[in-house]
């Protein structure tokens, strides 16, 4: 009887080893010996072991009352590196303390593997530390899935998301800057110009102009232009493009003081990107001030954007590879595309798309939020709004309607 109930318990701790293993490959960290943090994570840890032929280390929580007293079992030599293996990271304390343990007999740690990263400050500390967080799954991903899987409402969505909102300001969250702050924290010149935009025409709203002529994208970018700080295109979806069109943008981008960012989403090898950015028909290094990327690729892919332009942003399905590179390459990278805030860096902009003055969705699977969630309880910097302004009757009218929401927003941080 005891057998058979233990055995789902069995398959799934094989199969949570089985998933961290395949982050331990594709981290390429360099270690000799896994120590599991006690007590949850050390059933995992030794699986992995058993699995791989890997020594483990074990820490005691405390220490032997009789005998050596040691906190770590097991067998290493001093300058032996160490993978941490934890099931869920929120502050960072627990791991910490076992690095610390193992400091303490000069094993060293540098990298963690764990399954669920909660997103309450536990990376930044880590990071703090000298110490790389590897997850297999953010709780922003965990609740996406479930939610789309129809396993939880939206409402159990918004409340687990309002809880870590809360808790992250409180353990991490020491500061809110002000634009103008942030502006002169910032070394990017690009991100120091956004900043100054947004404070001096009081806006956080950048429009998706995702128009398909020419005419509309710029009578778009000209009536809308004064309250905006970002334009975004899609040039590739114009039917009449021509050159004509990037240079009419640049203008309208000087008389209303807005960037230009090209949502072209760049997702291939170094060498493709090159020419996907600077070649074909639309030359898009020519015109657009930001440009976007997947991290998905690898290195390769920042490093073939950045022999052509200086301003990418990475767009955050997976949010630990984002924050590597975004951390990895800040003299490029100036933010994030997410739906929730990822660092406390103020040199990362978060900008937020699939953003509606009403929540709900469209029949192909976007999902919108309010300015309000993205900028207060998300805590991102900057709302992406498309069909909200450019499908409505007056468009003027309620670009100024989000401009208006997402400042209000972001002026309640302060009070
Ligand atoms: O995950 C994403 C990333 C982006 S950049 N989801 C998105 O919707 N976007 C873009 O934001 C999308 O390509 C479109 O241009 C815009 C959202 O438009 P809306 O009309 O739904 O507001």
């Amino acid at each position: 009887m005891k057998t058979s109930q233990n055995k789902p318990a069995m398959l799934c701790i094989k199969l949570v080893s089985d998933y961290m293993w395949q982050i331990v490959k594709a981290s390429k960290c360099d270690f000799k010996s896994l120590c599991g943090v006690p007590y949850t994570a050390l059933p995992i840890a030794t699986c992995m072991c058993v699995d791989h032929g890997i020594p483990m280390l074990i820490r005691r929580k405390e220490p032997k009352d009789y005998g050596t007293k040691k906190m770590i079992e097991g067998h290493f030599d001093v300058g032996d590196k160490c993978l941490i293996i934890e099931d869920v990271v929120t502050s960072g304390s627990s791991v910490l303390e076992t690095v610390k343990s193992l400091n303490e007999i000069g094993v060293t740690v540098k990298d963690v593997i764990v399954l669920l990263d909660r997103e309450q400050g536990g990376r930044k500390r880590l990071t703090d530390q000298g110490i790389t967080l590897h997850s297999v799954c953010s709780i922003t991903k965990l609740l996406e899935i479930l939610e789309k899987l129809g396993k939880i409402s939206s409402d159990v969505v918004h409340q687990v998301n309002d809880f870590i909102s809360a808790n992250r300001e409180k353990t991490t969250r020491k500061k809110v800057y002000t634009h103008s702050e942030r502006a002169a924290l910032c070394q990017h010149p690009l991100t120091q110009k956004l900043l100054t935009i947004m404070d001096m025409k009081k806006t956080n709203l950048a429009l998706s102009a995702d128009v398909t002529s020419s005419k509309q994208l710029l009578s778009l970018a000209d009536s809308i232009g004064p309250y905006i700080c970002i334009l975004k295109t899609h040039i590739d979806i114009l039917d009449d493009f021509s050159p004509d069109v990037t240079a009419e943008l640049r203008a309208l981008a000087d008389k209303h003081n807005f960037v230009i960012f090209e949502d072209r989403k760049f997702a291939d090898i170094g060498r493709t990107v090159q020419h996907q950015l600077s070649s074909g028909i639309y030359h898009i290094s020519r015109w657009a001030d930001l440009v976007n990327a997947h991290p998905l690729p690898g290195p390769g892919i920042i490093d073939g954007l950045k022999q052509i332009i200086k301003n990418f942003i990475i767009i955050s399905y997976s949010p630990t590879e984002a924050i590597e590179m975004a951390e990895a390459n800040s003299d490029f990278v100036i933010g994030y595309i997410c739906q929730s805030r990822l660092t406390d860096n103020p040199q990362f902009l978060h900008m937020t798309p699939g953003v509606k003055l009403v929540e709900g969705g469209d029949s192909l699977g976007q999902q919108y939020t309010t300015p309000e969630d993205v900028i207060r309880r998300k805590t991102c910097d900057i709302i992406i709004v498309g069909r909200g302004i450019t499908e409505s009757v007056d468009p003027v009218a309620t670009a100024i309607h989000y401009q208006q929401a997402g400042y209000a927003a972001y002026v309640s941080l302060f009070h």
